[in-house]
């Protein structure tokens, strides 16, 4: 993260926030964000914010029509995607980060969520747009957007990470910032029809044993999927947190294939050809490989395994309010089904607490986490640890190394360690 980028962090040390500090500094619990108010009164300093009658309070606020499709209101200005410049030679087939420091709750807001493209996002319309599914059916067809509308529906919440993801902490602590480490990750729900229901349209022939699938952008972005998973949850989607797909996320129409790496969720989705094996990819796209520790690699993960990371405390979202409650939170998922605990620790893995889910952990979705403590304004280490239902347990940085080696790129799903200072300023750091 660069100067720039610091300086965007937000100031948030309103009248409010610092009569609050003031207010627990005396010594009472932990209480609502009133009673710092009537602290400071009680203390004989008046609050203008209180006593003061308020610009906001004497004029009139925006009509109606003054904005028919509304944006973040300006002091949320730094909640954005950002790149990292030397990251890829160019913009248009790079990659930006979803500011997941700054968000809370599960659902990714489309017009934050993380963008990756190996040709540029395509403007393609809805009237434009064919899906054709071909080769080992009994009958081939072609889809209009409005044809696929007429299907039966299904409303379906997934996360979509980039195998990418915390890809350059391999070789050690990087990138500061969560942002920047884990923000290759959104969560949104989806509309569409099943893969399944337009499979079956087509007859999917015995010797259809995987599909190969291709977006309509210049990249094409070809991918082999058996036909297991194609049959099982992989959805052709039209629509994400209830609105049309954004343009960059696919517009008109994606697939989503939950749980398994990004790169696989083919965007402005265009054909569908059942295959008897899985097709290399046609076009120079990347090629998605791990390299293992014994100096081999693994063609195809497919799978994401189950993560998390803290969210804040961390280093774009460092604690302003002293010592006293604090609020850790954090996002944990897994491709393998639901997230069944997050273990947090503030002394980088010795000793490790149950975190409270904010919601039981839903299959290929971001679950929240919260862990709220009384800190003691002493340093931390802070990390945190998911387990999903098949009993995995996220691993060490070692671990992972130990299998992966330090040259890998893709599925890193390490635990991540901020080391908090006593500021309340946090770094991206390594245990060993
Ligand atoms: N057609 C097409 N689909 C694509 C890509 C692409 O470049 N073209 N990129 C893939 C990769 S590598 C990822 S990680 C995800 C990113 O999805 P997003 O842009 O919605 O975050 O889309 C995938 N689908
Ligand atoms: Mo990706």
């Amino acid at each position: 993260m660069d100067e720039k980028e610091r300086a965007t962090l937000p100031a948030t040390d309103s009248g409010l926030a610092l009569n609050r500090r003031n207010f627990l500094r005396g010594g009472a619990a932990a209480g609502a964000l009133v009673a710092g108010a009537a602290a400071a009164k009680a203390e004989g300093t008046p609050d203008p914010l209180i006593t003061e009658k308020q610009p906001w309070a004497t004029g009139w606020g925006d009509g109606v029509d003054a904005t028919p499709y509304g944006l973040p209101i300006r002091f949320e200005g730094d909640v954005i995607r950002r790149n990292v410049e030397w990251l890829t030679a160019d913009v248009i087939s790079s990659i930006n980060f979803t500011p997941i420091h700054a968000l809370d709750g599960t659902i990714t807001p489309a017009g934050c969520a993380f963008e990756r493209h190996h040709s540029g996002a395509i403007e393609l319309a809805k009237e434009d747009y064919r899906l054709m599914i071909h080769g080992l059916v009994d009958k081939p067809l072609v889809f209009t957007y409005e044809d696929l509308e007429r299907f039966p529906r299904v409303n379906r919440t997934y996360f979509l990470e980039c195998a990418a993801n915390t890809g350059m902490e391999w070789a050690g602590a990087q990138l500061n910032g969560a942002q920047f480490t884990h923000g290759m990750i959104h969560n949104m729900e989806y509309s569409g029809v099943t893969l399944r229901t337009l499979l079956e349209e087509a007859g999917v022939k015995p010797e259809g044993k995987w599909i190969y699938v291709e977006g309509a952008d210049a990249s094409s972005n070809g991918r082999s999927i058996p036909i297991e998973k194609a049959l099982d949850d992989c959805l052709v989607a039209f629509k994400a947190n209830g609105e049309a797909l954004r343009k960059e996320h696919g517009y008109p129409v994606r697939l989503c294939v939950p749980g398994w790496e990004g790169n696989m969720w083919v965007k402005w989705l265009r054909r569908v050809e059942v295959t008897d094996q899985a097709v290399e990819s046609r076009e120079e796209t990347s090629k998605y490989t791990d390299t293992l520790a014994d100096g081999t690699s693994r063609k195809w993960t497919w799978v994401m395994d189950a993560k998390s990371v803290v969210t804040s405390p961390s280093p774009q979202s460092p604690i302003k309010h002293g010592k006293g409650p604090l609020v850790i939170t954090g996002l944990a998922w897994s491709g393998r089904g639901a997230i069944t605990a997050v273990d947090v620790s503030i002394d980088g893995g010795k000793t490790w607490t149950e975190a409270r889910l904010a919601a039981p952990g839903q299959k290929m979705a971001l679950t929240r986490f919260y862990l709220d403590i009384e800190w003691d304004g002493s340093e931390m280490l802070l990390q945190s640890r998911a387990t999903d239902e098949t009993g995995y347990v996220q691993p060490t940085k070692k671990q992972l190394r130990d299998v992966r080696g330090e040259n890998s790129v893709y599925h890193n799903n390490c635990i991540q360690t901020w080391w908090v200072k006593e500021n309340g300023e946090a770094e991206n750091v390594e245990v060993s």
